[in-house]
């Protein structure tokens, strides 16, 4: 048996844990046995339960809930996120959320509504936000939704157009085992972080990045590490290539150019499998714009000495190659361009679906990738069918929110922005995720009503004007599966719900039953009917794959199934049948093969993504502009201590943090020139906006480039100003908020150019962690 009473399973999207109870309570999370190498994430949760910030009650902002009360319509939601709140009745919060819902679908329809909600929230199958808040929606007629997502906006809408769908993106990756057992040079565009194959949407058994570079590594193949940062790929054996950010594009197209010169293309596999070759070469070559795209060219945009990106370029011709490109390259201004140019060079080498050659796309940005599994998807919440039918990007929130009805173009469309007077967010954090978070304050100033459920006071609850108090994960039962993994479990309630805290299932259930939608909603079954009809339509789906799961009550008590492996034979190496018999498994893109130059994209006339990839400087970048004000790249990846915002505010995050602010690792010769010592707070800046940080001083960064993660909850100073000082730390004030092309208008927040300062004045305290200002009614 694998748990006991007092060590119950609980899932998180950085692993399954044993809840250690003591007198019922729980005390510690420690690994499940079969996870090699756990994350130490979990450390900060049980902490984070009680911590000051929790939502207890139901809240509303004070102006919001005057206003209402004398049957204004508030409009000017310029007091969000600085106004004290007041706290309500469950009831009087539940009526309030109703109204404002049902009076704009009255007034303006469903299609004022704005339900996108992008987030990660927790990891359960049952109460995940996202399906709960969409659920509820569809159930009273309708919301905008958002499409994409900011993970891989560019790539999800670039890679289809190449290879006709998204394989390589999101599924059919060559294994890791495949790649571990064959690979001989792998080449890693931003690296294999270890930090971020902590965590995979939906939950994790197993680790898996450590063992499968460990066994690269003992047959010797040869690691080649493409990054501005060393430790993108950890451990011994890797050559770390410091390329400049952003221009990833212009190192692949030299090494075309090597490939093309040194009569290395291989010609057979450009034939059968692809078109627009020939476009390709004329631009690598330099026939169509007069820009030989040469290693000394390169040399010139990337950093990388010519002479490494030629022998590079052969060594991949020599060997069998696999190129990798993290999802990161493509969050960036121009961000289809490294995607697309990556596929058009592994076609050129012509190992596309041969043994652990070819390419592939976000392994290890998160655990699941290129992790081999049976074929089962678990069933989750149905979410029923929306009857609005209108959408945004999901990165265009505040262009949607500041331009209601004017038009903006993408993928080929011709589009106009909703106008929304609603937002309801639950399971995500927009003051977490979107880019220029001095923007976003503005633009959130405009809808008539924000209504937000979370379990922490953190930016995005303060910048609501009805706030509920949801359960966190380790609060209620729930059911957790992955697509990227092999395990079914039951994540336990270890803890009871703070103060008068909610499923989001339980605030949904009650708004829906005074909107009229009781029963659409909860369908008459309670979180155990649920779960029970969840689990059972899981074991038939499981038995129709030959997968013989427990009975629930089983299930519920051994806590954890793990699914047999696959053969990883079967699994085979992405695009193999295509490669077959590229006539009979041709691909879905209009020639049916894949396209190096796209004549559908180039039909588009965007000069942003002309037909074929190209390096298209992006607008933030070291290149020669960069000796201007802002002389730094700001690298804003994913935090190591925490998921995204997520427990910032918990003992694990807090304690990598110094002087209470997040870390920001500068490279000393950039720190020496500007007089910054190490550990002290500087000031990071540019034209969009500034923020407080600490210094850790390191040479495992190309010189130029600063990191700060994300995730540290964003801290205003209440100076009135409308660019705040942020003095905890988030990157995002920072960010530029601009579609990486008309193409994919996903977000590009890694294209952004700051200078950093010593922070001379009195340090201001850091007030994230605090709850916010409470008011008494009636007096604020
Ligand atoms: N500068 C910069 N910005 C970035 C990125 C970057 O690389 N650079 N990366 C982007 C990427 S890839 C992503 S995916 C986004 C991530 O952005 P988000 O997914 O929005 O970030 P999270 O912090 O995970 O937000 C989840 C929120 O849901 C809440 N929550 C958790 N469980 C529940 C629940 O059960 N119910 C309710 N109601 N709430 C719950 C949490 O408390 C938290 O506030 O950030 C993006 N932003
Ligand atoms: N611990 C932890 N893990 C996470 C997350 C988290 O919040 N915390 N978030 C998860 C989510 S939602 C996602 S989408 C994934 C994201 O996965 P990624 O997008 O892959 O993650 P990042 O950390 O943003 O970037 C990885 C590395 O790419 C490098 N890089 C950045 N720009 C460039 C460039 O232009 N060229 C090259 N060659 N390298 C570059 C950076 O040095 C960076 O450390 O991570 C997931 N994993
Ligand atoms: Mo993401």
């Amino acid at each position: 048996m694998l748990q006991s009473p007092d060590r119950p399973v609980v899932v998180t999207h950085w692993g399954t844990y044993h809840a250690e109870m003591r007198d019922g309570r729980p005390v510690a999370l420690s690994p499940i046995a079969e996870d090699p190498d756990p994350s130490p994430i979990a450390d900060g949760m049980i902490d984070a339960l009680t911590a000051p910030a929790r939502i207890e009650r139901p809240a509303i902002r004070a102006s919001f809930l005057a206003a209402r009360e004398e049957g204004r319509l508030e409009t000017d939601g310029r007091g969000r996120g600085f106004e004290p709140f007041i706290e309500v009745p469950f009831d009087e919060a539940l009526d309030l959320a109703a109204g404002e819902i049902d009076r704009v679908r009255r007034e303006h329809g469903n299609g004022a509504i704005y339900g996108g909600s992008y987030g990660w929230a927790s990891a359960g199958r049952f109460h995940h936000a996202q399906s709960q808040i969409h659920r509820f929606l569809n159930s009273v007629g309708g919301y905008v939704r958002s499409i994409q997502n900011y993970s891989y906006a560019a790539a999800d809408t670039i890679v289809p157009h190449v290879v006709g769908d998204k394989r390589g993106l999101v599924s059919a990756h060559t294994s890791w085992p495949r790649i571990a057992a064959h690979t001989e040079t792998l080449i890693m565009f931003g690296g294999v972080p270890w930090k971020n194959a902590q965590v995979s949407s939906g939950g994790i058994a197993r680790h898996i990045l450590d063992e499968n570079l460990g066994a690269l590594r003992q047959r010797g193949a040869r690691l080649v590490s493409v990054s501005p940062i060393r430790d993108d790929t950890a451990g011994d054996g890797v050559e770390w290539l410091p390329i400049r950010p952003g221009t990833d594009t212009a190192l692949m197209l030299a090494m075309a150019h090597v490939l093309i010169a040194e009569d290395r293309v291989a010609t057979g596999f450009l034939d059968r499998c692809t078109v627009g070759f020939e476009t390709l070469v004329a631009y690598v070559t330099g026939t169509s714009d007069g820009v030989a795209k040469t290693p000394q060219w390169a040399e010139g945009i990337t950093g990388v000495p010519a002479a490494t990106i030629r022998d590079l370029a052969l060594a991949a011709a020599s060997s069998r190659a696999f190129l990798m490109v993290a999802w990161s390259l493509q969050r960036a201004d121009s961000g289809e361009q490294p995607y697309w140019m990556a596929i058009a060079l592994a076609a050129m080498l012509g190992q596309i679906g041969l043994a652990g050659g070819g390419f592939g796309f976000g392994y290890a940005s998160v655990n699941g990738i290129g992790n081999p599994v049976p074929k089962l998807s678990f069933p989750s919440l149905p979410q029923l069918d929306n009857p609005v039918a209108d959408y945004i990007p999901v990165a265009r929130i505040a262009d949607a929110l500041l331009h209601p009805g004017e038009p903006y173009a993408f993928n080929g469309m011709d589009r106009r922005y909703p106008d929304l007077r609603l937002v309801y967010w639950a399971g995500g954090n927009p003051f977490h995720h979107h880019q220029d978070l001095n923007r976003l304050r503005r633009a959130w100033q405009k809808p008539e009503a924000v209504i937000v459920n979370d379990s922490w006071w953190n930016p995005l609850a303060r910048h609501a004007d009805i706030v509920f108090p949801a359960t966190t994960a380790l609060e209620r039962n729930d059911l957790a599966a992955s697509s990227r993994d092999r395990f079914i479990a039951a994540s336990h309630k270890v803890a009871e719900p703070a103060g008068e805290a909610r499923d989001d299932y339980a605030i949904f259930s009650a708004l829906a039953a005074r909107l009229g939608a009781a029963d659409a909603f909860t369908e008459g079954r309670d979180v155990e009917g649920w779960l029970r009809h969840l689990y059972e339509a899981g074991r038939d789906k499981a038995a129709a794959a030959d997968i013989a799961l427990p009975d629930f009550e089983t299930f519920w008590r051994d806590g954890l199934v793990m699914l047999p492996a696959p053969d990883l034979d079967d699994q085979g190496d992405l695009l193999a049948e295509f490669r077959a018999a590229p006539e009979a498994a041709g691909l879905a893109t209009p020639s049916g093969r894949i396209e190096l130059f796209s004549e559908r994209i180039a039909g588009f006339g965007y000069d942003d993504c002309p037909g074929h990839p190209a390096w298209l400087p992006p607008r933030e970048w070291l290149g020669a502009e960069a000796a201007g004000t802002y002389p730094l790249h700001l690298i804003s990846n994913q935090p190591k201590t925490r998921l995204h915002s997520q427990y910032d505010l918990g003992s694990h995050s807090r304690a990598a943090k110094r002087h209470d602010r997040e870390v920001m690792r500068m490279h000393a010769k950039d720190a020496a020139a500007r007089g910054i010592a190490e550990g002290s707070v500087v000031r990071v800046f540019n034209g969009r906006g500034a923020c407080l940080a600490a210094v850790e001083l390191t040479d495992d960064i190309l010189p130029g480039v600063v990191q700060l993660s994300t995730g540290a909850w964003y801290d205003p100073a209440d100076d009135g100003s409308d660019r705040p000082l942020d003095r905890h730390g988030n990157p995002n004030v920072l960010t530029a908020d601009h579609g990486t092309s008309r193409l994919s208008q996903g977000p590009s927040a890694q294209s952004c150019l700051v200078e950093v300062e010593p922070y001379r004045s009195t340090l201001p305290p850091v007030c994230a962690f605090d709850p916010p200002a409470f008011a008494r009614r009636g007096r604020d």
